[in-house]
């Protein structure tokens, strides 16, 4: 499905009863074309700007064609849908008050990130219940791309934070660095270590955004039937 820029992602996802973004470009069109030849560097650099900037992989993949499509899942949904976290778009959202409530993002196949620093978004309507213990982890095993699939995975942790209280309003966006030295995962999550502002275990995220350095696999990731390019940037097809 090729996605015009000013198409609404999330209205997509829903009507495809599905929280994952739609699939990237396809072969023809929108100035991409078919490689014959793998990536010609493959590294490529996502890096912070700005809060809410156009610069991370979310981003990229959702608005640019220049990344894998990226898939949400939440531990629970009390209200919205793991979509939320990926559309750019301000809502209130959130999971079940539970420990150890998480946010997941797959970065698809062939695209894993080393990342370096990450942007958080708190919700709409949201004067309480902000985060503020949290690790920023990573995965390579996860199974199934499910909430059981994505508890059994080995997590990585790469960032800590515990009594962070840098969101303090409706719709803030921050950012962090990455504190280990991190390898590259497809998978990044974030999972609550601590109860937010309000004393409860309410997951209250409404976006993610990621920065780093993606290595683009020498060989077609598994799947992949080519590379796009649009001469600056390569990404895998299925
Ligand atoms: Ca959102």
């Amino acid at each position: 499905m090729r996605t015009p820029p000013n198409t609404s992602l999330l209205d997509i996802a829903k009507a495809l009863g599905t929280d994952v973004l739609p699939p990237g470009p396809a072969p023809a069109g929108g100035g991409l074309t078919v490689s014959p030849d793998g990536p010609p560097a493959p590294l490529r650099y996502f890096t912070w700007a700005y809060d809410g900037d156009a610069a991370g992989v979310v981003y990229a993949a959702a608005y640019a064609a220049i990344a894998t499509p990226v898939r949400a899942l939440r531990s629970s949904n009390s209200m919205g849908s793991p979509g939320d976290l990926i559309d750019r778009t301000a809502q209130n959202t959130y999971t079940n008050s539970e420990f150890g409530a998480w946010a997941a993002l797959d970065l698809g196949v062939g695209f894993p990130l080393n990342p370096t620093r990450y942007s958080l978004r708190n919700r709409s309507d949201g004067p309480g219940n902000i985060i503020r213990s949290w690790n920023l982890q990573g995965s390579t095993d996860v199974g199934e791309w499910s909430v059981a699939g994505i508890n059994a995975a080995t997590w990585t942790d790469l960032d800590r934070r515990t009594n962070d209280a840098s969101l303090t309003f409706s719709d803030q966006w921050g950012h962090w660095d990455v504190t280990a030295q991190p390898n590259a995962y497809r998978y990044i999550r974030i999972i609550m270590t601590g109860p937010e502002s309000s004393g409860n275990w309410y997951l209250t995220i409404d976006e993610i955004e990621l920065y780093g350095v993606v290595t683009l696999a020498p060989n077609l990731p598994s799947g992949a039937t080519g590379w796009l390019t649009d001469g600056t940037h390569y990404v895998p097809y299925y």
